[in-house]
Formats: C-alpha cells, structure tokens, sequence
C-alpha cells in the first residue's frame, strides 16, 4: 500500500502536558510517527496549499495557529504556548487582541500546546492526507495511508484539542467532494471520540460521520460522542457514534464494529476515510480498551468490506513499542481485503 509520510510533521514538539492535574511528559511525540514510518518505504507531501484547508478552517483560525507562538514569545515568556482561560458558551463575540485571550478562544483543552514548530507540522500533516486522497483518486490502488502527524480528529473549525490542530481527515474528506465525489464517509476507530470531524461534517449530509470510542461518560473529550448525537439539519442522521465501556475487548468491538460498517455500507459512499488510532491497543499508556495486535487485521477486513477506496489517515496511539506493528497490522487487513 502507498504511504505518505513528510518529515516536516516531525518538527512539531511540546515539551510537557497538563495531566491529572499536575506536569506530564507530552505524550503526542514525534517518535510515533518515525516508529511507523520505519516500517514503511514512505513517499513526502506534496503541496496543495492553503484552499483546502480553508475549506474546513475559519480564517481567523488558521492565521491564529500562524502566529501564536510569536505572540506568546512577545509577551516574554519562554516555553510553549499554553492555554490557561476559556470564554464559556454564551459568552458574546468580542474582538481579542491579547495571545492569552485568543489561545483558549480557539481551544477547549490545556493539553495541547503550541510549540515553535507547530504551525509547519500540522500544515504537513494535512497535506500528507490530501497527497494522499490524490493518489487514491487518480491511482490504481484502492487504499492508500497517510501517516499524518500531528493528529487531526479533535480539531473542530475553529478550535484545537486533544493534541490536534488541523483537521486532516476532515480535509480530505472536503476536497474529495470538491473533487467531485458525492457521499463520503469517515469512520473513525480512534478510542477517542472524533469531536472536532463530527462539529465539522454535523449538519451535513453529504459526509456521513461514524464513530467507536470509549463513552464519553468516564473519557476524554466527555462533552461529544453519546449515543445521541445523531446529527442536525440537512445531517440528521449521517452521525452515528457507538460508545464502549471501558475494558472492551475484540468481540464486543467487533459486534460494534459489524453494526457501523452495515449502516455505512445502507449508505453507499463513494469513499471511507477512516480515522486510525492504535490507542485502542491493550498496552496504550492513556487508554482503557484491550484490543491485540492481531485484532487490527480483522478490523481492517471488516472495515474493507464496504468495498469502496479507503484512506487511512492516522490518528492516536501512544504505545511507541507497539505502534508500528498495529498500525502495520491493521494496513495488512485493509490489503488482503480489497
Ligand atoms: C488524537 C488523540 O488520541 N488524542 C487524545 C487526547 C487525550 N487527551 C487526554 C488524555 C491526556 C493523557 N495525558 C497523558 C500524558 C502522559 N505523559
Ligand atoms: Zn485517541
């Protein structure tokens, strides 16, 4: 299977996280993305520019993702970019001016900092998973990956979080229907819930948004992912989330699982592109799901059976040992499969 992968997402690295309350090394490192990228003969990002990632992004958003780091330094303070004060729902529209002001503006977490590099990782991240699309539309193959660092699922159209700045599967998706597909789907297999991807496709009917995520009731990010959530407007009904319990293991996911890929398939897109985190995995330092390394091949089967083009773009997974061998696991599936 092609792989994307650009170096330059690599640049992107915050020294520490709130955790629990109190100082953690960050968890989101550069060393996942080259522990997968070693297993894999790797072609870089090519460059489609700023459109598509307007296409998702407010303007003031992305020039503020542009610019933090600067600002913050300007203030005289050292280190990364953290924020601290968050302007609660209702609060009225205002016009801020101060970097502190505008970091919790355009965040709903302190757990995901804006290092010098940022910005020029997570603008690659998104073009690898639109270099990408690009070879699964115009190429002959029928899966392609994208090894997309900085994660992309919790970053809404104007917000960062959960160590996500920029969209990527959300992009992808985007520019596959300027491109001209007309349904796409994204299923997102991350233990977390995919947040920001369901605020951006949630009244959209054109791109049907699945998820399989720890409930939000004892997990982070705890304000998405109920079973309720359905979608609103022209998109009531194109969002489906299937929440576990803590400890699931293999068979109750895969029941989960077969359940999501029947609506998807009711559905008929023209093209999945599925959300990967590995943080599912039985040995994830953050996470309470108990899936085997062999377990990622029979998701992948089962996700392959839609029998549409898939792309995989990367999301979560924490343990580094292990990373590569489930996300190679998993991209096996998606190979025999199709
Ligand atoms: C893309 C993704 O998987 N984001 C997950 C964000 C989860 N953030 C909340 C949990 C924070 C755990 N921090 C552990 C730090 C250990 N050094
Ligand atoms: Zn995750």
């Amino acid at each position: 299977m092609r792989v994307i992968f650009d170096p330059r997402q690599t640049e992107h690295a915050p020294e520490r996280e709130l955790h629990n309350g109190a100082w953690a090394p960050y968890a989101e490192v550069p060393a996942r993305a080259e522990s997968i990228a070693a297993l894999f003969d790797c072609q870089p990002a090519r460059d489609f520019g700023m459109a598509p990632l307007e296409a998702v992004h407010a303007p003031e958003y992305l020039q503020f993702l542009q610019d933090a780091w600067t600002d913050w330094q300007q203030t005289g303070r050292g280190g990364d970019a953290i924020p601290y004060a968050f302007p609660v729902r209702r609060r009225r529209a205002l016009s801020l001016e101060r970097i502190d002001a505008r970091m919790g503006r355009h965040a709903f977490d302190a757990a995901t900092p804006i290092a010098r590099d940022t910005w020029k990782s997570a603008y690659w991240s998104a073009q690898t998973a639109l270099t990408a699309l690009e070879d699964l539309l115009t190429g002959t193959q029928p899966a392609t990956f994208a090894l997309c660092r900085p994660p992309g699922h919790h970053s809404g159209h104007d917000y960062m979080g959960g160590y996500c700045y920029l969209n990527s599967a959300a992009i992808a998706a985007r520019h596959a229907l300027s491109s001209g597909a007309k349904r796409v789907a994204v299923l997102d297999v991350d233990y977390h819930h995919g947040n920001g991807t369901q605020d951006i496709f949630y009244e959209s009917a054109d791109v049907f948004f699945a998820s399989i995520h720890a409930d939000p009731s004892t997990d982070y990010p705890f304000y998405w992912g109920h079973a309720d959530e359905c979608g609103a407007g022209e998109g009531q009904g194109t969002t489906l989330n299937v929440p576990l319990p803590r400890g699931t293991q293999w068979n109750a996911y895969r029941d989960a699982l077969a359940g999501v890929v029947e609506r998807l398939s009711a559905w008929k897109p023209e093209l999945v592109v599925v959300s990967f985190g590995a943080d599912t995995f039985a040995g994830d330092p953050i996470s309470e799901f108990l899936l085997r390394t062999e377990d990622y091949e029979q998701m992948a089967q089962l996700v392959a059976t839609i029998g549409v083009p898939i792309l995989v773009v990367m999301e979560g997974g924490y343990a580094i040992g292990d990373l590569g061998a489930n996300t190679a696991s998993f991209l096996a599936g998606i190979a025999t499969a199709l």
